[in-house]
């Protein structure tokens, strides 16, 4: 992906909620397509076969919607569903190693906290960079402190790849975080704890500047 096709991708990032009942992955990732999501991750800390359907599921509709899908730690996963990348954690594989496995085209993310990560991570094998929790986030268990929107500022002013801010994100603080420097917000509680999910992505797409794609587009 060109660098300005990939900043694209970043600015409406929505991530799959494995803790929400009865909102299951492809109905959220539907909805934030239809609202104009710009790129889709697989997430699930506790994923078993038995999901891999409807990963190959969330996958097709991405590759139908022409909207960037990438799955989360899980590299031979993000292989068998074809995806165009992946998003690895600090303690996942080395973005070294995830890139050599996805190949020179595919999308490659990892998550940086702090500068210290900043500095010792590799990233010429990475395309961006995910960079939180930027607000207080009870979405993941083992978030690090917040670094605010300071902190954000800081990290992107270092990072020579792009950065997507998250952690705590919704409609409200998405511009914050662009006119922080961030290429893109990712979201996740914002839509699917929402009681109008559908509503809340189409508030966040108006709040990242992107078009709504609609049913059927
Ligand atoms: N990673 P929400 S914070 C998956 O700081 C994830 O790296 C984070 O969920 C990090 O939008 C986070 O509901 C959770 O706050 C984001």
């Amino acid at each position: 992906m060109r660098s300005d096709d990939i900043r694209r991708a970043l600015r409406f990032y929505f991530i799959t909620d494995d803790g929400v009942d009865g909102f299951a992955p492809l109905d959220q990732v539907i909805v934030a397509i239809d609202a104009g999501a710009t790129m889709i991750q697989y997430r699930n800390k506790s994923f078993a076969l038995d999901a891999f359907e409807e990963v190959q599921a969330i996958g097709r509709l991405c590759r139908q919607k022409r909207v960037p899908f990438v799955v989360n730690d899980d590299v031979l996963l993000a292989r068998a569903v074809e995806a165009d990348g992946i998003h690895v954690g600090q303690a996942d594989a080395l973005p070294r190693l995830a890139r050599r496995v996805m190949g020179p085209r595919a999308m490659v993310g990892v998550s940086v906290s702090t500068m210290e990560e900043l500095e010792r991570t590799d990233l010429a094998s990475c395309d961006y960079i995910g960079t939180g929790p930027t607000f207080p986030t009870g979405t993941k268990v083992d978030a690090k402190a917040a670094h605010g929107l300071a902190g954000l500022r800081d990290i992107v002013n270092r990072s020579p790849v792009p950065a997507v801010a998250i952690g705590g994100i919704g409609p409200a603080n998405a511009p914050d975080c662009f006119a922080h420097g961030a290429a893109g917000v990712a979201v996740i509680s914002c839509i699917t704890r929402s009681s109008d999910p559908v509503k809340a992505a189409a508030a966040m797409a108006v709040a990242c500047g992107v078009p709504a794609r609609g049913r059927g587009d």
